[in-house]
């Protein structure tokens, strides 16, 4: 059994929308977490360390870090088109964009907004060095995998869809957003982020 470890409009909602691609059988239990603005608190019910979200039971195992659940559902579905099993020709590009991802695309995303590359030039380059990269790997196809979508494009449209500053102008990433967030199953994610009804199949 699969149990997701939510709140609503944060992290865990691309944890949602994925499951939702994969036509897996889960349940969310909605906690609460510290929010910027000062409300909310950590929630007893959350076995995260951090209290933070996503975190994913399966089975008793914890599996904590969006990338890291990202690639044990889809190694978990091997059937569905969203993973890049063991032996797949793409399995390297798969580990290497998720990884990518969480290391490089969110750390240097997030320096660019909130002001840091501005005072600093060594954060200045990464971040225009990692906008390149992107923005050229989208420049040349649909997904970053290539031709077919992946869980890494759950991660990096789902940032995206939050916060489109994160990576710099261009028409090729613009397109990307539309393709990626108009996908049926993002649309039932949204209907259950803050809907506590528990079961979901
Ligand atoms: N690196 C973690 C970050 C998780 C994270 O920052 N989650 C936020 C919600 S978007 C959270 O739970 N914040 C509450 C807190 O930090 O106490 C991941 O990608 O899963």
């Amino acid at each position: 059994m699969l149990t997701l470890i939510h709140a609503p409009l944060s992290r865990s909602g691309r944890i949602l929308w994925l499951l939702e691609e994969l036509g897996a059988q889960y349940d969310v239990r909605y906690v609460s977490i510290r929010r910027w603005d000062g409300s909310g608190g950590p929630d007893d019910d959350n076995p995260h360390p951090h209290k933070q979200v996503p975190a994913l039971l399966h089975n008793g195992t914890l599996v904590t870090e969006s990338t890291a659940i990202t690639l044990y559902l889809t190694d978990l579905h091997p059937e569905s088109e969203f993973g890049r099993p063991v032996g797949h020709p793409e399995r390297g590009a798969y580990l290497s964009w998720l990884a990518y991802y969480a290391g490089v695309i969110e750390p240097a995303g997030t320096a660019f907004i909130s002001g840091m590359t501005q005072a600093s030039p060594a954060l200045a380059k990464g971040y225009q060095e990692m906008c390149a990269h992107v923005v050229a790997t989208l420049d040349k196809q649909p997904y970053l995998l290539g031709d077919k979508i992946s869980g890494a494009d759950v991660m990096l449209g789902g940032a995206l869809a939050w916060m489109r500053k994160l990576l710099s102008e261009s028409a090729s990433v613009d397109r990307y957003v539309q393709r990626v967030t108009s996908r049926p199953a993002l649309a039932r994610a949204r209907e259950i982020d803050s809907k506590p009804d528990g079961f979901h199949e």
